[in-house]
């Protein structure tokens, strides 16, 4: 192998480690943002019976709500795109990778379980399938079915 040709080999060889130490740096910072993200999260879930991640644009998110809102659920909301520096679409990122594995919103969860969005919502309600569940769960809602 001439000269050239070693030189070549070992360049690649040094772009390669290079480029997997990066890597693995660019993983271990996001790690602990990451773990926050989930903390937080869990803290919201967990100290609110029903929680909606939403963002208020969402013509799915106002659809999943006014069905909470008329079955007179009671329920928090976090609008992940009123949120500051980017925080919401870090938390429906974090949502995505480590906690529900959906990157759509809405995203509801009773009592620290994840119920599913806006189609699962309104189709649930139509069913009588959300209504057996708040049930189950101790979730108050209005009986009476609502006009939607
Ligand atoms: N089938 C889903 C549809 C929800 C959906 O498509 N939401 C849109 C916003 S209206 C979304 O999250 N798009 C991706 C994004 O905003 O990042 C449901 O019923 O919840």
């Amino acid at each position: 192998m001439n000269n050239n040709k070693k030189f070549l080999l070992l360049a690649a060889a040094c772009l390669f480690l290079v480029s997997c130490l990066t890597l693995v740096l660019m993983v271990q910072s996001k790690e602990p943002q990451d773990q926050e993200l989930v903390r937080s999260i869990k803290k919201d879930i967990e100290e609110n019976d029903v929680f909606v991640y939403s963002k208020s644009y969402c013509p799915y998110c106002m659809r999943a709500k006014q069905t909470l809102d008329q079955m007179g659920v009671k329920y928090t909301v976090k609008e992940l795109d009123l949120m500051p520096n980017g925080e919401g679409l870090q938390i429906q990122q974090t949502l995505a990778e480590h906690v529900t594995g959906v990157r759509t919103v809405p995203q509801i969860f009773f009592k620290n379980h994840f119920w599913g969005g806006s189609d699962k919502t309104v189709q649930g309600y139509h069913s009588g399938e959300l209504q057996k569940h708040l049930r189950s769960l101790g979730i108050a809602f209005t009986e009476q079915k609502a006009e939607l």
